[in-house]
């Protein structure tokens, strides 16, 4: 059994910075991660092996972040019930519009929850978790809540300071 409720994983390491930007989400709510970089392409028994055993290994939600022709979330989502949030990382010539059409437009009955390219998708793909994990935890779900409000305050602040500065 992994501690772990959501698995990381990646198409390379040079996914990492991108990524990175998941797993802070992540530890901003206190949820436990692992990170792994893994290929659709390069390593594809390994992917195999990995989402065939995510949930018995007591994993609950998948994010996967690939670039280019990024097909790690769709491969893995082939392989389990585990909900699967893909990240298209903009690693290529086409600064992430192939991974993000490759990682979005999966058929019918294999479904990828697809985020923004780049970090502020990585970012959102670990909120997004966790909101999948609030649905059985009220102490999340009181997080996420804050977490909103804080949203709100914040932008509300940024137009005071903003009015403030054009009266003077
Ligand atoms: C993809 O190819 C990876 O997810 C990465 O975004 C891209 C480039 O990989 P490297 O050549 O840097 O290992 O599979």
């Amino acid at each position: 059994m992994s501690s772990a409720l959501v698995a990381i994983v990646m198409g390379s390491d040079s996914d990492l910075p991108v990524m990175t930007a998941a797993e802070e989400a992540l530890k901003e709510f206190g949820v436990s991660c692992e990170i792994q970089v893994m290929s659709a392409h390069r390593s594809p028994e390994v992917v195999s092996q990995f989402a065939s055993q995510a949930s018995d290994r007591g994993l609950r939600v998948i994010i996967a972040g690939a670039g280019g022709a990024a097909h790690l979330a769709g491969v893995i989502a082939a392989h389990t019930t585990l909900p699967v949030i893909g990240v298209p990382v903009e690693s290529s010539a086409l600064n992430g519009l192939d991974a993000l059409l490759s990682t979005v437009q999966m058929p019918a009955g294999i479904p990828v929850a697809t985020v923004a390219i780049g970090k502020a998708g990585a970012k959102n793909a670990g909120i997004l978790a966790v909101q999948i994990l609030a649905t059985a935890d009220p102490g999340l779900c009181q997080k996420l809540a804050a977490f909103k409000k804080k949203l709100s305050s914040d932008v509300q602040a940024k137009n005071q300071k903003l009015q403030a500065e054009r009266k003077s």
